[in-house]
């Protein structure tokens, strides 16, 4: 008997000496460990953004447990609270929709694991729930297509038929780019957004949207897609109609990835608003001030771009591996845009 609580009283020290960071010598930096919640992988713009978060996470030598969610909040909420069993430094998450988050953020709170959200937004009453949020302004990304469409239709005559398909409903990007380009276009009675679709930020749903959108609604001058996947998926449909993409139908897409830009460069698409996916280097120097008491930035929006089927390709930025877009991209003549 006297043995065993000897045992135990060797492993309760062992354990607690284990749990402070670094208690045996200050000097010793253990490495910050991140828990990070990734909504799913519906996108080339979330694999993009996966894999960037990977490569940071390596080059800060910061150990990632990184879950993907596929697409289900609660697999979110079960992977935040396994972070917090485990006993991560640090919890970052990409939700996929604004809403259903402050239990699980409260229960982190309590934890003290300092939450960074990244990508998307969450709708709290509660700020003080996360410590940051790095982004892109979605509301932003709505407003550039709608100045684009305004300026490319400038001597179109009314009306101007517009479709929208839409993204993943309840998510800040939806929420966003559809109240971004009603802001605008709500001063140019000229055009009308006759219907909208969701395609969940898929190219399989894109395609479904655009099937849909064709059958009910005749004569679109313009389609508006939340991401690229959706865009191109709705432009498969389109040619399978014998419908030209970007000269019968104008297309404005947000994202910027590499299959956009290569329908940019075909003229497939007319305007694609960037959407950057590369926050890892962001998150990493954003974690590494927080875990080591250093002052941070608490709202870090990423920057936006609009590219357009009259730009300079070549001027195109350089981190989409140009080369592999000429490649991929057969270089047809642009079209001059039918104007009415
Ligand atoms: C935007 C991101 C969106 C992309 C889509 O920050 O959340 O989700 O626009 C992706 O491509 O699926």
């Amino acid at each position: 008997m006297k043995k065993l609580c000897i045992g135990i009283i060797c492993l309760l020290v062992l354990c607690l000496s284990g749990c402070s960071r670094g208690a045996e010598d200050p000097n010793i930096q253990e490495r910050i460990v991140l828990g990070f919640s990734q909504l799913g992988s519906e996108s080339e713009w979330r694999i993009a953004a996966s894999n960037d978060i990977r490569r940071a996470a390596e080059e800060a030598d910061i150990q990632l447990i990184f879950d993907n969610a596929q697409q289900q909040q609660f697999n979110q909420i079960r992977a935040i609270r396994s972070f917090i069993l485990k006993g991560v430094d640090v919890i970052a998450f990409s939700p996929i929709v604004e809403d259903g988050w402050d239990n699980i953020l409260e229960e982190a709170r309590v934890a003290g694991i300092p939450v960074i959200v990244v990508d998307r937004k969450i709708e709290t009453a509660q700020e003080d729930l996360y410590a940051a949020f790095i982004g892109a302004d979605f509301h932003g990304e709505g407003v550039r297509a709608g100045e684009w469409m305004v300026e490319r239709f400038a001597r179109a005559e009314g009306p101007i038929r517009i479709a929208e398909i839409s993204g993943t409903p309840y998510s800040s990007p939806t929420i966003g780019r559809y109240e971004g380009l009603r802001e605008v276009l709500r001063d140019y009675p000229q055009f009308e957004i006759v219907i909208s679709h969701s395609g969940d930020f898929m190219r399989s749903k894109g395609r479904e949207s655009m099937e849909f959108i064709l059958q009910g609604t005749p004569d679109i001058d313009i389609l508006f897609s939340h991401n690229d996947d959706m865009a191109l998926g709705a432009i498969e449909i389109m040619k399978e109609r014998g419908i030209r993409p970007g000269i019968d139908i104008a297309v404005v897409s947000v994202d910027a990835q590499a299959s956009g830009l290569v329908a940019l460069r075909q003229g497939q698409i007319n305007c694609l608003i960037e959407c950057s996916p590369y926050a890892g280097d962001l998150l990493m120097e954003l974690i590494s001030n927080i875990v080591n008491g250093r002052p941070f930035v608490t709202y870090t929006y990423t920057e936006t771009r609009v590219f357009t089927d009259r730009d300079d390709f070549y001027a195109l930025p350089v981190q989409y591996r140009l080369e592999d877009i000429i490649v991929a991209a057969r270089i047809e003549p642009h079209y001059t845009m039918r104007m009415r």
